[in-house]
């Protein structure tokens, strides 16, 4: 692990003790990798369906650099239909177990309290619920109770309608609004503080310009003092950004380098981490970006050590 930190999530910022050791206030933005066991993900549908293939997946973005991953089994593209919760364990856990055997750190993509626990029971030491405990009344208690690390994603509704919950007044002032509402009922049900990262929801309940600002005001995010989680990867905003004359949107393998991009920004900004499909160039991006930071506080610490020198030789 590098030795330099991104703001919010470095030294001194939020600590998730939920998590194992190295992921709790890493030193650099840490990078997520996707493992969807689903047909029909928009990005990467049915792929890696089969468990071993998605085991094998998962074990290739590690070695690319990935520091944990997320195991999803239902698939939350705009306009997707809901899969029945036995389907979904079918799908998730062997996958996770597979991965909790080589001794990767495991994230189970649920909005379901069953799946949530069952995977947590396996293994799994994060839940990502991109309903932010909306979608099932027992996810929070499951959460407490297991002590797992939980995302809190800004969410508005299921795929099938979210794209019609788009409409806001000030989308980073309402997101940080109703993403505090989520953490207050999360408290209410017996989950800590150092449980929780938050993450504001890129592309659900966002259609197109809504995402932007969201990024570019990622620090009012990371100053709320949670640890923040990015998903940006090759979601339909990009697809719309880099879009050629006729104004078609590039498919969603074609976004994968504006997807490092955003991780180098997002990281420079002090996100905690990033959700990618394709680790590799997310893996150097932040990298880069914590050097970079480094150098910054370097310079200011050597600037400070002078003028506090110059002070005393008066
Ligand atoms: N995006 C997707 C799925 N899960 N989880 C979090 N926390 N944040 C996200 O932005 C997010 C997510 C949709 O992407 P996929 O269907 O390609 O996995």
């Amino acid at each position: 692990m590098d030795t330099v930190g991104a703001r919010g999530a470095g030294p001194g910022g939020p600590s998730l003790t939920a998590l194992p050791e190295p992921l709790r206030a890493p030193a650099r933005t840490l990078v997520m990798g996707v493992v969807n066991v689903t047909p029909d993900s928009f990005s990467d549908g049915g792929r890696w369906f089969d468990p071993a293939a998605a085991v094998e997946r998962g074990l290739g973005l590690v070695g690319e650099g990935a520091d944990l991953l997320d195991v999803g089994g239902e698939s939350t593209r705009p306009g997707a239909t809901r899969v029945g919760v036995e389907e979904e364990l079918a799908r998730v856990l062997p996958v996770v177990d597979g991965l909790v055997a080589h001794g990767v750190t495991v994230s189970v993509d649920t909005t379901r309290a069953a799946v949530a626990e069952q995977a947590v029971d396996r293994g799994a030491v994060l839940v990502n619920d991109v309903s932010g405990g909306m979608a099932d009344p027992d996810m929070a208690g499951v959460v407490a109770r297991t002590g797992a690390a939980y995302v809190a994603m800004h969410w508005r509704g299921h795929a099938d309608v979210m794209d019609a919950h788009d409409a806001y007044t000030d989308v980073v002032a309402d997101v940080r609004r109703e993403l505090a509402q989520r953490v207050g009922a999360l408290r209410a049900a017996g989950v800590r503080d150092d449980q929780v990262v938050l993450d504001p929801g890129l592309g659900f309940a966002k259609t197109g310009e809504s995402n932007w600002p969201l990024l570019a005001h990622l620090p009012q995010l990371v100053a709320d003092g949670f640890p923040v989680l990015v998903g940006a990867s090759r979601k339909r905003f990009l697809g719309h950004l880099l879009a050629g004359p006729d104004g078609t949107p590039v498919p969603p393998a074609a976004r994968d380098d504006a997807t490092a991009a955003v991780t180098a920004l997002a990281a420079a900004a002090g996100a905690w981490a990033v959700r990618v499909h394709e680790v590799a160039a997310s893996a150097a991006a932040v990298r880069v970006a914590a050097r970079w930071r480094d150098a910054q506080d370097d310079v200011t610490a050597r600037r400070a050590t002078a003028r506090a020198g110059q002070g005393g030789a008066r």
